[in-house]
């Protein structure tokens, strides 16, 4: 099959080209390279060390003689993005190209509306693209579990029928997003919903839990396959986060309590995950919604289960409850349904000791590029933060022990590091 990746460069886009592509897709990536452009705003640099996404498609090609095809542009130019599609001709189009952090958009006015512009405005344009030039092509969406937040009653599956006065209906399950980050999916889920409807396109919006694991099948082929796997406190993601933390022998940062429940996949289901939807399409005018996740863990479970882990590797582990710099709920009702992947095929690989003592020895060969600075959280959710200044870096080494004890063991450089973070949470 013809396949466009929208966002080849990062995370999942690059490790889902190569999965595709080894299993004899066609296929052709995508990018702008604004990501990296959004990470040297904070010097957050991906842990394994990868290369241009030129470079990575030729080692692709010298390893497995396979080719996958390269364009560069802006899903926010129109006349890019049709002249894309009209070149591919993808009979499926799967879109990662989008601002990916919550945090980031988070930070401030300019990078709340950048992310909305930017990821509502490249999805209209690939709808009004697929809509002129490829109306019979299917766009598989990473949407985010994120979009439901965490209601006081179960997640369906996208839809569910409620009776009102007497009649029923079949409707989007309520949105009550997490971030403005997530709200640009809401948007977007909207967007593609009605697109189908009126113009008889095809969308599988897949609302993803968050992604763990630092390596796949073909990542792990030549170390110059790697990908874009991110730690920071703007791009890393809990799991990622707190394994990197452990080797780092930092504390585990759990905001607040952490009895935030949340939904969680490995890497390579991810990609498992996006070839069930691609091998089976929904019909002309069909956009339906599978939650992607294979298990889910309250965020104090998942810093015990890497502290437990990280300590059989000889690595002392403390977790540390900072305050929390979201505006999120704490202790609250989680149970989202996740039947439609696994209907299709799916055969989750949970998180066991083995897969993660795999990622802590491979985070452990690369220990020495960890910047422990941009480790803690500096953006909060009420609005107040933006990034700390260096006048924030004041706070004494009586402070770092008084608020984390001995076993902290803060250092002076320890403190400085903190500093910021809790400068900007009041403290
Ligand atoms: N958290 C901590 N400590 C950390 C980082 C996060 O306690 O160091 C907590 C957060 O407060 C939150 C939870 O862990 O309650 C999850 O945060 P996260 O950073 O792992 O994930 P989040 O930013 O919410 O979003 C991520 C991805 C996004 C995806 C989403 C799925 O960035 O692309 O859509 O996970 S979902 O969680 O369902 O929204």
């Amino acid at each position: 099959m013809r396949i466009l990746i929208l966002g080849g460069d990062g995370y999942l886009g690059w490790p889902t080209a190569m999965y595709l592509s080894v299993r004899g897709h066609d296929v052709a990536v995508l990018d702008n390279f604004s990501k990296r452009h959004w990470e040297l705003e904070f010097n957050a640099q991906p842990l394994i060390p990868i290369s241009t996404l030129k470079d990575r498609v030729r080692v692709w090609k010298e390893v497995t003689k396979r080719h996958i095809s390269c364009l560069t542009g802006d899903l926010c130019d129109y006349g890019f993005v049709r002249g894309a599609l009209r070149r591919v001709g993808p009979e499926a189009i799967v879109h990662f190209g989008e601002q990916p952090s919550a945090p980031y958009s988070m930070i401030d006015q300019r990078r709340c509306v950048l992310t909305q512009v930017n990821n509502v405005t490249g999805t209209l344009n690939i709808l009004w693209a697929m809509h002129e030039f490829v109306p019979a092509a299917h766009l598989v969406k990473l949407g985010s579990m994120g979009e439901y937040g965490t209601p006081n009653i179960d997640i369906e599956e996208g839809f569910f029928e409620i009776e009102h006065h007497g009649r029923k209906g079949v409707f989007p399950f309520p949105k009550q997003p997490l971030s403005f980050y997530h709200l640009s999916k809401v948007h977007d889920s909207s967007n593609i919903m009605f697109a189908c409807s009126a113009w008889k396109l095809r969308s599988t919006d897949l609302h993803q839990g968050i992604v763990y694991g630092v390596a796949t099948d073909e990542t792990e082929l030549n170390p110059r396959l790697a990908t874009s796997f991110h730690y920071d406190a703007v791009f890393g993601t809990s799991l990622n986060r707190f394994c990197v933390q452990a080797v780092a022998g930092v504390p585990l940062t759990l905001y607040g309590t952490g009895g935030q429940r949340r939904p969680f996949l490995n890497i390579r289901d991810t990609l498992r995950c996006v070839e069930l939807a691609i091998l089976n399409p929904p019909k002309a005018g069909e956009y339906r919604a599978f939650n992607q996740f294979t298990e889910t863990f309250s965020i104090f479970e998942l810093a015990e289960t890497v502290r437990r882990q990280a300590e059989k590797l000889g690595y002392p582990v403390t977790i540390q409850h900072l305050p929390n710099p979201r505006v999120e709920e704490e202790e609250h009702h989680y149970c989202p349904r996740h039947q439609k992947l696994l209907d299709l095929g799916l055969k989750p690989q949970l998180l066991s000791e083995v897969l993660l003592d795999s990622i802590l020895v491979t985070i452990r060969s690369h220990a020495h590029r960890i910047q422990r600075e941009s480790i803690l959280p500096r953006i909060r959710w009420d609005g107040a933060s933006g990034v700390a200044r260096s006048a924030d870096r004041r706070v004494t080494r009586r402070s770092w022990r008084s608020r984390f004890g001995r076993n902290a063991q803060g250092s002076r450089a320890q403190t400085e590091l903190l500093a910021p973070a809790l400068m900007c949470l009041g403290e």
